[in-house]
């Protein structure tokens, strides 16, 4: 078994204690930080995923499955996390209310702090006026919505409006993302970037402020 399909397996059974292990070990042996988080943390979990769907596995098998997934992937932000970069921009990241998805919005985060913005995550089940408020404070110049669920994608619309509500929409580029959000929902709310995965998110928040 390769040391990719040992780490994917580790997180399909939820081995939180023993990712560490191996992440360390992939890393030790010469693999990169993209070739583990790809081969391994989220093969494991796109596995599992599809087992969920199946009602093979249950909520509580998916979430030792996210810690081990989160657990693995801080391991590898310092080798994804480029250091002392001057920072391009300020963005302000959560998963939208009702929705406690953060795996993918942890991933973006990542993606995003490695070419060099500055990032302020409000994590997961994030209501529009605590985003609203987010921007104010750190006078934001990105907002990056994830949602996961189809009944709380509605929510990156309200969102928009509020900041909107807040006449802080000019000031600010709302970026929208998760699985089931597409182009064509981007614009039906009025966001103004929708990205496919976090990889894309964080070039397309690189033009978006002009760098
Ligand atoms: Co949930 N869940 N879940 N779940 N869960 C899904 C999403 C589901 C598709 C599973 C299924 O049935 N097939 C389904 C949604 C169905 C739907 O709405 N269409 C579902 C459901 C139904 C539920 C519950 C309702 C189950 C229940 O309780 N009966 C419940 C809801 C809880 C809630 O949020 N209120 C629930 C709960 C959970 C757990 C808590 C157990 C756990 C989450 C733990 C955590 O995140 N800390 C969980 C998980 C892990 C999943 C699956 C298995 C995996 C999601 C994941 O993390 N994928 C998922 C099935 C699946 O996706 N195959 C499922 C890996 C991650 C990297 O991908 O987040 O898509 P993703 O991010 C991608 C892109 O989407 C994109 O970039 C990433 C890749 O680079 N992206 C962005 C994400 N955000 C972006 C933002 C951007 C740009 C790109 O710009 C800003």
């Amino acid at each position: 078994m390769s040391i990719f399909d040992e780490i994917s397996e580790l997180v399909q059974k939820g081995k939180v204690k023993d990712i560490a292990g191996a992440v360390k070990g992939a890393l030790d042996g010469g693999a990169s930080a993209q070739q583990i988080l790809d081969d391994g943390l989220l093969a494991g979990m796109a596995i599992l995923g599809e087992k969920f769907k199946n009602n093979e596995v249950f909520v509580p098998e998916v979430l030792l499955a996210a810690k081990a997934l989160n657990e693995g992937t801080a391991l590898l932000k310092e080798k994804l996390v480029a250091e002392d970069v001057k920072p391009l921009g300020k963005v302000v990241i959560g998963t939208v209310e009702g929705d406690l998805h953060d795996i993918g919005k942890n991933l973006v985060k990542l993606m995003m702090e490695g070419i060099g913005f500055e990032v302020f995550d409000l994590g997961a089940d994030v209501s529009a006026d605590e985003i609203v408020a987010a921007v104010k404070e750190n006078n934001a110049d990105i907002v990056a919505l994830s949602a996961l669920l189809t009944t709380t994608m509605g929510q990156q619309g309200v969102v928009v409006k509020a900041l909107e509500a807040a006449g802080l929409r000019d000031q600010v580029k709302v970026m929208v993302g998760g699985a089931p959000i597409t182009e064509k929902f981007c614009k039906d709310i009025g966001a103004d970037c929708y990205t496919v995965d976090a990889a894309a998110a964080a070039e397309a928040a690189k033009s978006l402020v002009g760098a």
